[in-house]
């Protein structure tokens, strides 16, 4: 179902018209109302009038997430204080997050966004749909919230933690749609499957993201729950979920380049790539005034296509994603960096011999850190080892906001390695190649 066919099916003249247009104006706006970037800008001897459409994009610094971290939290807002109506965050690499404030008008571009994903899996004002991400910092929960309001679908904001709940919902509301992360969605399609409800729920669809996942992935949940699930992606920095969504034909996910201009480098080299290139995806805000980011490095790696859709749609489509050119591990829908793992460690007089290890059982995401004891807090008595395990746990639990479980291990037992250390294994093999 297209939703809002003039804004989804324009010509691809008519949004390289407009992005272009659109450009400029944030060009134009950044460089006046934040001083780091017009610092950045005149670091790399530009001027606005340098920038007179997407042909120019290349010239403009990239921004990265240590431009964040060295404006956190509010140095890159572009609007005042008193129009600043939101903040959202998320992990960033040891204890700081990323911050994304938004304005009024944000709030309802990102709400028209994800309304539009919504109705590409079929949702309408007739739907009854429960909210399953997290409700908080977090962008998932309110993204998806608003986004389903103003589609005019009922909502039921169920936020996370609380599966029987959802459940007897879902059969008492007669709830016919769903948006949580596809991990989530297996583990609640495991306990209907044991209560033996699947007969009851009148479930018709899932928007899932947040988190990489496979065709396998989606092929199980829609044989048992029989639903049809639809892809969704977006990032904390950019606005949130509703960035890109995949339509019936999941043939990638249209990214809605009226608000986001994409491109795809060379994160190596760090250049842009020609059309169709696979590579980092870097995009730029192109209408957001709170914290519009220019040219924005999202370590996501995939490659665009650029041809119109069988649906209809001529947005371009973002493909499958092959992974991240960074470390970050996204564990039950939470962004976790190793280095923020290290730096609990370190900052509770351990040595940076650890091993962290993510598996997938039941649908549910563990990750288990194994940390090297020094010679001096080697112990053998299981109680003090146990006491200490505990304060770690505790400790990666307030850092990262998950629970993590530690196993401390032997001085020396931790295998070496002559190159560069391999801290993570991650069983999961979550994105396809
Ligand atoms: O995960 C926003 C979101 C919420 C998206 C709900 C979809 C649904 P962050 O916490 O900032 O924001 O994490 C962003 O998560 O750069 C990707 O690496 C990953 N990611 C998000 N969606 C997908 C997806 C939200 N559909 C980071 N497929 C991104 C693969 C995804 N990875």
């Amino acid at each position: 179902m297209i939703w809002n066919e003039a804004k989804e099916c324009m010509s691809r003249d008519e949004i390289e018209a407009l992005q272009s247009a659109r450009l400029v104006k944030q060009v134009n706006r950044v460089y006046h109302n934040v001083e780091y970037y017009r610092k950045k800008m005149q670091a790399a001897g530009l001027e606005p009038g340098d920038i007179k459409g997407i042909e120019d994009l290349d010239k403009l610094p990239y921004t990265t997430y240590q431009d964040l971290r060295d404006t956190y939290p509010f140095g890159l807002a572009a609007a005042p204080r008193s129009e600043l109506v939101r903040v959202h965050a998320s992990s960033g690499t040891t204890g700081k997050p990323k911050i994304a404030v938004y304005t009024r008008r944000d709030i309802d571009i990102w709400a028209e966004c994800v309304a539009r994903c919504l109705s590409m899996a079929g949702i309408t004002k007739d739907d009854i749909i429960q909210v399953g991400y997290g409700y908080g910092l977090f962008t998932g929960g309110l993204g998806a919230h608003y986004g389903a309001e103003y589609l005019g679908a009922m909502v039921l904001p169920m936020s996370t933690g609380n599966t029987q709940k959802l459940i007897d919902m879902m059969i008492d509301c007669d709830v016919t749609s769903i948006a949580c992360t596809p991990s989530y969605l297996l583990h609640v399609a495991e306990d209907l499957e044991k209560a033996g409800l699947i007969d009851k729920i009148k479930l018709k669809s899932a928007i899932c993201g947040a988190e990489p996942w496979t065709d396998e992935m989606r092929d199980q949940m829609e044989a048992r729950l029989h639903i049809k699930a639809y892809d969704i992606y977006g990032l904390t920095e950019m606005m949130g979920p509703g960035v890109a969504c995949d339509c019936e034909y999941h043939k990638g996910l249209h990214i809605w380049e009226d608000h986001f201009l994409p491109e795809i480098i060379d994160p190596a080299t760090q250049k842009q790539l020609p059309k169709g290139s696979d590579g980092e995806l870097v995009i730029t805000n192109l209408t957001k005034e709170g914290m519009p980011l220019i040219r924005y490095r999202t370590k996501d790696l995939t490659s665009i296509e650029y041809d119109t859709c069988e649906c209809g749609r001529t947005m371009a489509r973002i493909q499958r994603f092959r992974g991240r050119s960074d470390d970050m591990l996204i564990i039950r829908g939470v962004n976790v960096f190793p280095s923020q793992i290290e730096t609990v460690l370190i900052s509770n007089g351990y040595p940076a011999n650890y091993l962290i290890i993510v598996d997938r059982q039941k649908n549910t995401d563990s990750i288990e850190v194994q940390v090297e004891m020094t010679n001096e807090m080697f112990s053998d008595d299981l109680n003090t080892i146990h006491a200490r395990e505990k304060k770690l746990v505790d400790a990666l639990k307030s850092m990262l906001g998950i629970r993590a479980n530690v196993h401390l291990v032997a001085p020396k037992t931790i295998e070496r390695s002559e190159g560069k250390a391999k801290r993570v294994i991650d069983k999961r093999n979550l994105y396809q190649n």
